[in-house]
């Protein structure tokens, strides 16, 4: 959508600054304005349109998204920072997250049931809620507004999407995408702008239905009031403080591998990303070898170079809370076992990169072992039964993500029952999730419904719940 105002954000490569994307132009609150209305007139044709035929313009989109993967990995990587690698998966996630929402265009409804009346059949309709607005973080510009959108669109809703700040190129290119698939103009509008500002105007609109936000439980937390003061329809993803539990009878190869993946992929910027490392003793010394040897070994980088494991933090702000952190580890007593460090030299000199870190020695009360980091540090404290890791664990005020390593399956079953968590991964590291099992969490880290699945199409739909005698007279002989 154009702007009407002048002020630009300059678009950087997080690993090098001098690499300049885009001069971008931000919207003001009168183009928020402006795109609610576009989205309102928009819809009644998108509403008109059946079901399967939303959901054909997702397939299609899908399909242009496959043959572009390459070139939107690397837009991706130069915007976001994350290693190419990285960026690969995210596009491709968002290509499934296409995929499985183009199908439920033949699925979108409700069920039918007996009455207690004579010749009277009850059905409900799942239908979709108007103008909704979708706002996203930076660490997943494709995959984000990919699975939001996509939800919202097949269940016939208009969307005005509020890309984060920092990346909004790639979200510009999921909406080229879309309406090069068939998705007639003003069914989603993109408005870029300065959050409390534009986002604030969407998300106290009057006409916008629902909101569907994705970032930090701070602003979480005022959309959902701003939100629900008005009534309107509120889910928040937010952030984790994700542990890993592992135990003595653990595969501790996999676990150490799993554990640097989970704590240094998308430089821990992840909300799923691994923060906690909550050890039994008996295994603590040669876990921590474990994960320090391969946290060394990571080739920290610009993310388009091969061999690089890990890219920069996104910018100076993430880069100087991150640091905050460190400094707030070593000064409760943590032990630092590896990383910690700002790297400046050479082609670091452009970037915002740091190395990746693991405190040891970590006491659960520590900051690092309570506050979601959103960065590349690990904080590995030990325990001396699964009773006490449960303790420290749903002692967290998040419950996003959680994982276990073990082999005994009454321990791990345990585990499962008992972790205070959306999600749960068995032998495998915290992050990810999958198009057809709904994502979320529970506590700080989520309100208002899981994303994904079906259930990530329930929030764009408001039920309908119909009567019908279709003799026009049982209704005489109700005794209800
Ligand atoms: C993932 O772990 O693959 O903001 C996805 C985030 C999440 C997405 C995580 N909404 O990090």
């Amino acid at each position: 959508m154009s702007t009407t105002q002048t002020r630009v954000m300059v678009d950087t490569n997080p690993a090098d600054t001098s690499d300049v994307l885009a001069h971008v132009p931000q919207h003001s609150i009168d183009d928020a304005m402006r795109a609610v209305r576009l989205a309102e007139q928009a819809y009644p044709v998108w509403r008109a349109t059946p079901p399967p035929e939303r959901g054909r313009v997702l397939a299609r989109a899908a399909e242009l998204a496959r043959a572009r993967v390459d070139e939107l990995a690397t837009l991706l990587t130069r915007e976001e920072g994350k290693i190419l690698s990285e960026a690969r998966g995210e596009v491709l996630k968002g290509i499934n997250l296409l995929e499985w929402y183009s199908g439920e265009g033949f699925r979108v409804g409700g069920k039918t049931r007996p009455s207690e009346m004579p010749t009277t059949i009850l059905f409900s309709l799942r239908q979709p809620l108007g103008v909704v607005a979708i706002i996203t973080p930076w660490n997943f510009p494709w995959a984000e507004p990919v699975w939001k959108a996509a939800p919202a669109l097949v269940a016939g809703n208009a969307v005005v999407l509020k890309p984060a700040s920092l990346t909004p190129l790639v979200a510009q290119r999921y909406l080229e995408i879309l309406e090069q698939a068939g998705l007639p103009k003003g069914v989603l509008t993109i408005v870029v702008g300065p959050g409390p500002e534009v986002g604030d105007a969407l998300v106290t609109h009057p006409a916008v239905r629902a909101v569907s936000f994705t970032g930090s439980c701070e602003i979480g937390g005022e959309v959902y009031a701003r939100a629900a003061r008005r009534l309107a329809k509120v889910t928040c993803e937010m952030g984790g403080k994700n542990a890993v539990v592992v135990m003595p009878d653990a595969d501790l190869e996999l676990a150490a591998a799993g554990i640097v993946q989970g704590a240094f992929g998308s430089t821990g910027q992840r909300c799923t990303a691994t923060s906690l490392c909550v050890v039994h003793r008996d295994v603590k010394s040669r876990l921590v070898d474990g994960i320090v040897g391969r946290a060394r070994a990571i080739r920290v980088g610009n993310g388009l170079e091969a061999g690089v494991g890990m890219g920069p933090l996104v910018d100076a702000r993430q880069l100087a809370t991150v640091l905050h952190y460190v400094d707030d580890g070593r000064a409760a007593g943590a032990r630092l076992a590896c990383g910690g460090r700002r790297l400046t030299e050479g082609a670091y000199a452009g970037g915002y990169f740091i190395e990746p870190t693991v405190f040891t020695d970590v006491q659960p009360g520590n900051r690092i072992a309570q506050e979601e980091i959103f960065g590349p540090v690990l904080a590995v404290i030990e325990v001396g039964s699964l009773e006490e890791a449960l303790k420290v664990t749903n002692g967290l005020r998040y419950g996003l993500s959680s994982s276990i390593y073990a082999a005994d399956a009454n321990t791990i079953m345990r585990f499962v029952d008992e972790i205070e968590a959306g999600m749960v991964h068995v032998n495998s590291p915290t992050v990810g999730g999958e198009a057809q099992i709904p994502f979320g969490g529970i506590k700080w880290s989520g309100i208002g419904g899981r994303e994904m699945a079906e259930e990530g199409l329930e929030f764009f739909t408001e039920l309908k719940s119909v009567f019908w005698d279709y003799t026009g007279r049982a209704r005489q002989t109700n005794i209800y």
